[in-house]
């Protein structure tokens, strides 16, 4: 390496006498060890660092800037990783939905609302003592309640007492949410009074085996005619229990 540098050096000294340009264009070396202070290997030559040089190894940082702009990319795929993680855990329940539960494996806490397992033993969810729509005046409802419907449970039922109007006709609304992934096929949400095949009642499939059922009550021709809405939350199918913790949201209103 002295050996070279020696000769670099002496190479050096002979180019100064001549044309400098050419010189240094013309100083080979292996590393830049084998160059002059102020000076780096490339390309076999010995070549003066410049301020774009200088700037050019700033370059790196920008190619890191760049490059982390591409790992931010597959940062998204690690998103979509994540949903992949999603797919696993409802694989970690044999491929079933999340609601699909073991009825000899699982356990499963009461709701407040228990026992509600059939209609006689039905939860009067609101005010016991008031009927709701047409009295004196037209008395709503929108409330929320939430509560588990267990592998174990037959169902959950609820009921209210409403009245009829005499002047106009008015809405009850259920909204019925899983706070767990299911279907329709495994949970089933009624209004016991009302099948959605009736002209009065509408249903439309919510996420999650969900279900919104609106239905219409029709204007009486006596007001305040009593009649009590039962509804209920039940496994839809014979071979495969749910676990299933949900929402009801119930409303009446013109
Ligand atoms: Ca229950």
């Amino acid at each position: 390496m002295n050996t070279l540098r020696t000769i670099l050096s002496l190479v050096f000294l002979g180019c100064a006498a001549a044309a400098l340009s050419a010189c240094s264009d013309s100083a080979a070396c292996e590393t830049t060890d084998d160059c002059f202070g102020g000076e780096v290997c490339r390309g076999g030559k010995c070549l003066v660092v410049t301020e774009s040089d200088a700037s050019n190894n700033g370059t790196p940082d920008n190619n890191t800037s760049a490059d982390g702009g591409t790992q931010g990319d597959s940062g998204t795929q690690g998103d979509s990783g994540t949903s992949g993680d999603d797919t696993g855990s409802s694989n970690n329940n044999n491929g079933e939905p999340e609601c699909v539960a073991d009825p000899f494996g699982e356990t499963c806490q009461n709701d407040e609302y228990e026992p509600n397992e059939e209609w006689i033993a039905s939860e009067h969810i609101f005010d016991a003592n008031e009927a709701f729509g047409c009295r004196l005046d037209f008395r709503p409802i929108d409330q929320t309640f939430s509560a588990t419907l267990c592998p174990l449970e037959t169902a959950d039922f609820y009921d209210f007492s409403y009245n009829t109007c005499k002047d106009f006709a008015y809405y009850i609304d259920f909204e019925f949410r899983p706070t767990n992934q299911c279907t329709t096929e495994l949970v089933n949400f009624e209004f016991k009074n009302h099948s959605c095949d009736d002209a009065n009642t509408n249903c439309t499939p919510l996420e999650n085996g969900g279900l919104r059922i609106q239905h219409i009550v029709e204007q009486t021709p006596v007001q305040s005619e009593n009649r009590a809405a039962y509804f209920a939350v039940s496994h839809g199918s014979s071979d495969k229990k749910v676990q299933v913790p949900y929402e009801i949201t119930v409303k009446l209103h013109q």
